[in-house]
């Protein structure tokens, strides 16, 4: 076997855990979105579509329902179009993957296939097709359908984490104790928070992390609705300055800290920030960045300036069946990268130093971080 075969098999073979998804376990049906339809109606494919038909207003598409949208992104971006974008290829790669024809010219195939499927194999299916052995979910207490069902005492599947949430209930006026409850009651692997600028958290966070035991990730760089009218798919990016990450990470070297940032800019800085600060983990290439070519230049930088001693990636899944394309694309990004500084050591590894490095970067690292 050649050096790139042994490390793709290594890295085909290790475990994941998902540091970050916006999936739900089994026990929150409402929440548990796969198939077809909701494949096709990813707001970054409906970005993408209401780019290439101008034709058609964000607020028409809206006003349909998700089949009637699933068939419009259907036709605009298989049909018309090349899958050539990410997000298309990765709808190509999961049909692909369940044998069904990503060249169809509608989607009846799929659907027939979707609705003869129980959703407890679904969801062992999509864990064992696509590696994954934990993932993380996303958790907002304030959203009034999740919150309900964890009111009625719902426990998810242990291999479905739980991380709570900020972004709305950083706003609570009592924060302290919504923090106290609902830390209780979901026990959160981490607490998380999407932010333009880096800025101090406030108080309540770094003592319930510290309380807690618990990792703060900082999901940096995103500008909510630039474009409103796209709904989810009408956030931007920004550059950000790293230098608050510097102070917040020196001021409290008890609070550990997962980052991730959304400007391709940013990635380099993080590394060299991360090289000062052990409590501070970069993970995954989010969202623009989730992108094979910007996965291995990312991934290539991390080992440079790091080592193995970061998360390559995390999926953002939310749906389900993204599981499989997700991390079948990222493992070969993240294997590409290994394979060229495996190339760069005078003496070539053996089959136990891939292995070891492949399970770390997949989900050893991830699992000592989140005391799993
Ligand atoms: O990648 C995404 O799906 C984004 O819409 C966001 O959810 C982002 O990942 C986030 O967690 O804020
Ligand atoms: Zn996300």
């Amino acid at each position: 076997m050649t050096l790139a075969e042994r490390v793709a098999t290594a890295v085909d073979a290790a475990p994941i855990i998902d540091l970050h998804t916006h999936l739900f376990a089994p026990q929150f049906p409402a929440l548990n979105l796969w198939g077809v339809d909701e494949l096709l109606t990813y707001h970054y494919l409906v970005a993408e579509a209401l780019r290439a038909e101008p034709k058609v207003t964000p607020e028409a598409f809206f006003a349909l329902d998700k089949k009637a949208q699933a068939d419009l992104v259907w036709a605009s971006l298989f049909v018309r179009r090349s899958p050539l974008s990410e997000a298309t290829a990765g709808v190509a790669t999961v049909l692909a993957a369940f044998g069904l024809d990503p060249a169809a010219p509608d989607l009846r195939e799929a659907r027939a296939f979707f609705a003869e499927r129980r959703v407890e194999d679904h969801v062992e299916d999509v864990l064992r097709l696509s590696g994954v052995s934990a993932l993380a979910m996303t958790n907002d207490p304030t959203d009034p359908a999740e919150r309900a069902i964890w009111e009625s005492g719902a426990t998810p599947d242990p291999r479905f984490y739980t991380a709570l949430r900020l972004d709305r209930l950083i706003h609570a006026s009592d924060l302290a104790s919504e923090l106290e409850r609902w830390i209780a009651r979901m026990r959160p692997r981490y607490l998380a928070i999407s932010v333009n600028e880096v800025s101090a958290p406030p108080r309540a966070v770094l003592d319930a992390c510290r309380e807690h035991g618990l990792p703060f990730a900082m999901m940096i760089g995103v500008r909510r609705a630039v474009n409103p009218r796209l709904g989810v798919a009408g956030d931007g990016v920004s550059t950000v300055d790293l230098i608050p990450l510097e102070r917040l990470a020196a001021e409290n070297p008890d609070v550990r800290f997962l980052v991730t940032t959304l400007a391709r800019e940013n990635t380099h800085p993080l590394c060299v920030v991360a090289r000062k600060f052990a409590n501070v983990l970069p993970f995954g290439c989010w969202w623009f960045m989730n992108n094979p070519s910007l996965i291995e230049e990312t991934t290539m930088m991390r080992l440079e300036m790091l080592g193995p001693t970061f998360v390559p990636q995390h999926s953002d899944a939310r749906v389900l069946d993204q599981l499989i394309y997700k991390w079948r694309h990222s493992r070969r990004s993240i294997a590409s990268a290994l394979t060229r500084r495996y190339g760069a050591m005078p003496v070539p590894p053996t089959d136990a130093q891939i292995e070891r490095d492949a399970r770390a970067l997949l989900g050893g690292i991830a699992k000592d971080w989140l005391g799993a």
